[in-house]
């Protein structure tokens, strides 16, 4: 057989309806604990000498078919679910790291994320560095002889800024350095940070990988050896484990990942064409409309520029806000990746926790908006901001 498309692997990978009584849709296997065919059975599944399952805190078979399919997608070896992002990253970073080490991170992070590493920072003394990791130099500039991970986003939530994956994964491989890419904003549909040399690929699987706005979790993919390692300790031990009926709408969602990424991608162009023509918008940040040599980033690692926009107007925090109070179709809410077209300033949102002096210089102004375009018609998405935009004084 030829090597299947994407498209199909998100329906099919990862489940035989074969296996399952012939159920098309995967089953929910809503359960905690798994009977043994007998105690010497149960031996062997503890000492890892039977495949059985044991106890949903350490494999579940929904939760299994998500995984499996995740990790094609992403073209890694194996997939680990999380009852959030947050889960994921937390367990990965505490797997790669330990008390007086240092990580690189990408200059603009997730709120919770940079949280994360400040907690890391205040009880385990482990440092970050942030950095653009824009050139060769500025690369090898932030790694110290106590580096054990590059952490980064790209595109970087809510700024857009993008970095060359083959660039980063080419250096840190001469230090022997674990490359952490969080793939939440593009999704594999878009692009394989593992097809560029990196290592590790983490979700928010909460937004366009599930795509419906009714689930938290996480999924990390990378070798089977590292993931193999974080399923029998980090998450074994700090448990944040994905519920069974939460996989099984994820594996719903992703079947339909290719169409509502291409639509996502389709309404987002058009929005920024017509943001980009208002006068009111100082500022557009989207993938392949920035600088030359983020188009080049873009062209190189990303087959579409997805679905969410950064953009600044002329005003203060307060402006802001109001441009946001005067929408109807399009929701003011966080997450991202939904059906909903949702809108938030990070400054006061999702990257309030970021001391402020920090966040500018990551590039998150208090005019800056962040807009997940959603599926609804794009005329009736850009009316609804172009109303709102107009009402400002
Ligand atoms: N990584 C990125 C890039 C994210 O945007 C988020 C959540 C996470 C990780 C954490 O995932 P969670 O634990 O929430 O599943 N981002 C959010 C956001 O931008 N608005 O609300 C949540």
């Amino acid at each position: 057989m030829p090597k299947k498309h994407f498209a199909t692997d998100a329906i099919h990978e990862g489940y035989d309806s074969k296996n399952h009584l012939g159920s098309l849709s995967t089953p929910i296997y809503q359960t905690s604990t798994y009977e043994f065919d007998s105690a010497e059975h149960g031996e062997a599944c503890f000492a890892g000498e039977s495949e059985g399952y044991i106890y949903s805190r350490l494999g579940n078979p929904t939760v299994r078919a998500l995984e499996e399919r995740v990790a094609k997608l992403e073209n890694g070896e194996r997939g680990l679910a999380f009852g959030s992002g947050m889960g994921a990253i937390s367990a990965v970073l505490v797997a790669l790291t330990k008390a007086n080490d240092h990580i690189v991170s990408s200059t603009g992070l997730y709120g919770c994320t940079y949280g994360l590493l400040k907690m890391f920072e205040d009880k385990y003394n482990i440092t970050s560095t942030f950095s653009d990791l824009n050139t060769e130099t500025v690369i090898r500039d932030a790694i110290q002889d106590n580096t054990s991970v590059i952490y980064l986003e790209t595109p970087i939530n809510p700024t857009m800024q993008l970095i060359d994956l083959e660039l980063v994964a080419k250096i840190a491989k001469e230090f022997d350095i674990p490359v952490v890419v969080d793939n939440t904003f593009s999704t594999p549909y878009i692009q394989r940070p593992l097809d560029f040399g990196c290592d590790v690929v983490l979700h928010s699987a909460t937004k366009y990988l599930n795509g419906h706005g009714d689930v938290i979790a996480g999924i990390a993919v990378g070798s089977k050896e590292f993931l193999d390692e974080v399923a029998m300790t980090t998450q074994k031990d700090m448990g944040a484990i994905l519920a069974p009926f939460d996989a099984w709408l994820i594996l719903r969602g992703l079947k339909t990942l290719p169409i509502r990424m291409d639509r996502h991608t389709a309404n987002a162009e058009k929005i920024v064409a017509k943001l980009a023509a208002h006068n009111k918008v100082t500022d557009i940040y989207y993938p392949g409309k920035g600088r030359p040599d983020q188009n080049e980033i873009k062209e190189k690692q990303m087959s579409l520029s997805g679905g969410m926009i950064a953009f600044e107007v002329d005003g203060s925090k307060e402006t802001t806000q109001q441009l946001l109070n005067h929408l109807d179709i399009i929701k003011v809410a966080v997450s991202l990746g939904d059906a909903e077209t949702l809108i938030e300033q990070p400054a006061t949102m999702t990257h309030a926790v970021i001391p402020e002096e920090e966040r500018l210089k990551m590039g998150i102004t208090n005019s800056l908006i962040r807009l997940s375009v959603g599926l609804e018609h794009w005329e009736d998405i850009w009316n609804d901001l172009d109303q709102a935009l107009n009402k400002l004084d």
